[in-house]
């Protein structure tokens, strides 16, 4: 591998910005991590996380080989020993137990992996397992269920056009904080400047005044959970002044119905229970009717909710119904180079939704994936399909899941856990084996997933920055191989194993090089590998355009705005209408110099004050005889947690939040930094049992609390 000293060029693989970063490397190591000015798409934008990526390379912690459990501790073993007994044991396991007793999980840095999504998938299908889990059902399964009923693929997310709207409407989203989420954006705070700039306006509905809510020309705090109510009575004051229905006119199918169904959610009926006056939704209701570019956005707040599909799907139909769905300023759809929508061979588009449910608790799939709030169940309920063993692929679902301690008994049930990572995590201490892989600065990259949400389409490719030491494997090569000896241990013909050799010859430089080339953009005098490595800050390929009739399957001839399957839930959001509000419900609360679970080892990104506190409304906390610092429980049906209050004003009252990602102090556990300041884990809190009820997506946000000092 060629890792030269000098100025390297490589995309930050941590979140969805896709930032293009400038890396200085003196003798063998980086000493400068910079925002790359010449990038089209993040044009210099970087933030903090960036400069840790030398320290998540250099941490000590990082396993340098993988490891097997033993009764006294971590043993080191080979490759080639450790994927031979690990395929040995999955076979076993589903001989005895059928396919789906070996589970799999994968977490969210799956997606920014390019070896992973493109090696990753294969796997996956030749399991044959329907125990099939992602960090996707704590996230954002609800828009994808929206996207497959309304648009036909679980896949054609729409992306508020940011650059060009004029009215940027955010429900439960903080992308100043997040830098964004489905919606691919480097540099917000240029971009809310810049639609400043022109006269445009930023209005944001959420509990907390977020570092986005403070941009805003308008904050509305929405009482949790209740957003709902808020997108009915949007759509029954558009209807009241007639619907503008754009382009797509001819293709909306469901405007009547859905004109019934908001009928009893006027703006005067929803501001009790929201919070929200019914004078604001009435205007703000008025302003996208008649602002021609507009949009509605909404995010992990209104999708990690008990009405999270439904939440999804209103805000797809809103903008339909003000004109602003596929059209600029609006919801639009991106044209990446490489389309997972239409992977290379494929013609027609397949709503994927409920075609099965979970063994336990019934909970729908999509795309062949069950939510994962009840993964533990399928592990700890007997009977046949009772999940005996689980490979995790980048993932922490002990810290990451609603329920985390149950999960954590969980998974040291298993006969079986594989987890491939690089670190001895909260879930990967409960491993038979950890399979390290190497850093993501030595790795190539390609953004397989988020050129898809991406607000600009563009493309790049980056080459290794730094060799990595130790006895570690790039992600795409533990996947490939051990399919391979699963192959070889099912018996499998010559054909298959000569494909899998084959396709692990290419390397994710092979296959994105041909899937570059069979794509849209690709072609005799199209877009190929060696045109990218030419250009190594990235490629423009322009804004977003109208383009949904095209994205949409040839076969299907309309939008559905008014899912059968989405409709049956009204009701229960009619019932909410005058349910009574609890006392005190907890949200969640992202930070810069955090990702999740797993950036919390880096002394950089940690270093400071406290950061996982609790805040709590200053009425919120007098009732109870609270004072700024002082120590609190929160308590939950599942659990309790301790951490240090922090009075604030920035709550709305009855609301407290506390970050996720937190609590790295279970035993057997190797972060030591993490170690040091372990807080505590949201989803020690979070109730595994109330899900979203169309989607089984997990409910993080407005979960019902009882707060005291300790
Ligand atoms: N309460 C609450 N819970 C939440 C959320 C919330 O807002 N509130 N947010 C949810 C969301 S949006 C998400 S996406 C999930 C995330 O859920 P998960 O994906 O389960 O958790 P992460 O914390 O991202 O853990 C990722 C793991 O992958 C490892 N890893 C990092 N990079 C690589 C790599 O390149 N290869 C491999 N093999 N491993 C790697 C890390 O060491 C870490 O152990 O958490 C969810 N949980
Ligand atoms: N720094 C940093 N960046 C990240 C991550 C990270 O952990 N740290 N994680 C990445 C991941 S995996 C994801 S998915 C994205 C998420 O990206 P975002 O969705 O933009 O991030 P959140 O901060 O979770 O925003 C959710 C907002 O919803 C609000 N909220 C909570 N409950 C409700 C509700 O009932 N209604 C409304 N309207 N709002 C509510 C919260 O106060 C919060 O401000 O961020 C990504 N980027
Ligand atoms: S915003 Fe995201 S992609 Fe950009 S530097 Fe920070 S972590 Fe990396
Ligand atoms: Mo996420």
């Amino acid at each position: 591998m060629e890792t030269r000293d000098g100025v390297r060029h490589a995309a930050c693989p941590l979140c969805e910005a896709m930032c293009g970063l400038r890396i200085t490397v003196e003798d063998g190591a980086v000493t400068g991590v910079r925002g790359d000015p010449e990038d089209p798409f993040s044009r210099g934008h970087v933030c903090p996380k960036a400069a840790a990526l030398p320290d998540l390379h250099t941490d000590p912690d990082r396993l340098r080989h993988p490891v097997r459990r033993t009764p006294t501790g971590w043993e080191r073993v080979s490759w080639d020993d450790a994927l031979a007994d690990i395929a040995a044991r999955v076979h076993t396991l589903q001989s005895e137990h059928g396919m789906s007793a070996v589970a799999t999980y994968a977490g969210n840095p799956t997606v920014h992996n390019t070896g992973l999504m493109l090696y990753g998938p294969p796997l996956l299908r030749y399991l044959k397992s329907k125990a099939r889990f992602s960090a996707t059902s704590v996230d954002q399964l609800p828009h994808m269920v929206a996207a497959d009923q309304m648009f036909g693929h679980r896949l054609l997310l729409p992306v508020p056009d940011v650059d060009h709207t004029e009215l940027f409407v955010v429900f439960g989203a903080n992308p100043l904080v997040s830098n964004g989420s489905l919606m691919s954006a480097p540099g917000m705070d240029r971009r809310l400047r810049e639609l400043r700039a022109r006269g445009g306006r930023l209005v944001v509905f959420d509990p907390r005044r977020t570092e986005t809510a403070r941009k805003a020309d308008a904050h509305h705090f929405v009482r949790p959970g209740t957003d709902g109510l808020v997108l009915m009575a949007l759509i029954e004051a558009v209807f009241r002044e007639g619907p503008v229905l754009g382009h797509l006119a001819e293709r909306l199918e469901g405007v009547d119905a859905l004109r019934e169904l908001c009928q009893p959610f006027t703006a005067e009926a929803v501001e009790g229970p929201t919070g929200v006056p019914a004078a604001a939704i009435r205007a703000l209701a008025e302003s996208l009717r008649t602002t021609p570019r507009a949009v509605v956005y909404g995010r992990m707040g209104v999708c990690t909710q008990a009405f999270g599909t439904l939440n999804a799907w209103l805000i797809y139909a809103l903008n339909a119904l003000t004109g602003h769905l596929d059209s600029r300023g609006g919801a639009m759809f991106a044209q990446p180079a490489l389309d997972l929508v239409y992977p290379p061979g494929t013609r027609r588009l397949r709503a994927s939704f409920d075609h099965r449910r979970s063994r336990v608790r019934d909970l729908p799939a999509l795309g062949g994936e069950l939510p994962v709030a009840t993964l533990a169940d399928e592990i700890q309920t007997p009977g046949e399909g009772q999940i005996r063993g689980l490979i995790c692929l980048a993932g922490n679902p002990v810290l990451s899941t609603p329920n985390g301690r149950k999960l954590d008994e969980a998974l040291s049930e298993l006969d079986l856990l594989v987890c491939i990572d690089p670190m001895i995590t909260e879930t990967a201490r409960h491993a038979h084996y950890i399979l390290p892989p190497t850093s993501a600065l030595s790795r190539p990259h390609y953004d397989i997933a988020f050129h898809l949400l991406a607000v600009r389409n563009t493309t790049r490719w980056s080459d290794p920055v730094l060799q990595d030491d130790g006895d570690v494997w790039p992600d795409w090569r533990i996947v490939s191989r051990l399919h391979r000896q699963l192959a070889r241990q099912r018996g499998a013909g010559l054909a298959l194993r000569t494909r899998l050799a084959a396709t692990e010859a290419l390397g994710p430089s092979g296959l994105v090089d041909l899937a570059l080339r069979l794509g849209p953009r690709g072609g005799l005098r199209g877009l190929s590998l060696s045109k990218l490595r030419a250009q190594p800050h990235g490629i423009d390929l322009g804004p977003l355009e109208p383009c949904l009739t095209e994205r949409m399957s040839p076969d299907r001839g309309h939008i559905t705005l008014a899912p059968e399957a989405f409709v049956g839930d009204v009701q229960r959001l009619r019932t909410h209408l005058d349910a009574p509000v609890p006392k005190l419900v907890l949200i969640g609360r992202r930070q810069l110099r955090s990702n999740n679970s797993w950036m919390h080892n880096s002394r950089r990104l940690t270093k400071g004050k406290d950061r996982c506190t609790v805040l709590v409304h200053p009425t919120d906390a007098e009732e109870r005889g609270i004072v700024d610092g002082d120590a609190v429980e929160l308590t939950s049906r599942v659990g309790a947690v301790r951490a240090t209050a922090q009075l604030s004003d920035t709550m709305m009252p009855g609301v407290v939040s506390l970050p996720h990602g937190w609590g790295h102090d279970r035993p057997g556990t190797r972060l030591g930094v993490a170690g040091e300041r372990p807080g505590v884990s949201a989803n020690d809190l979070t109730d595994e049992q109330v899900v979203d009820a169309i989607s089984g997506n997990a409910v993080l946000n407005g979960v019902p609390v009882r707060l005291c000092a300790v």
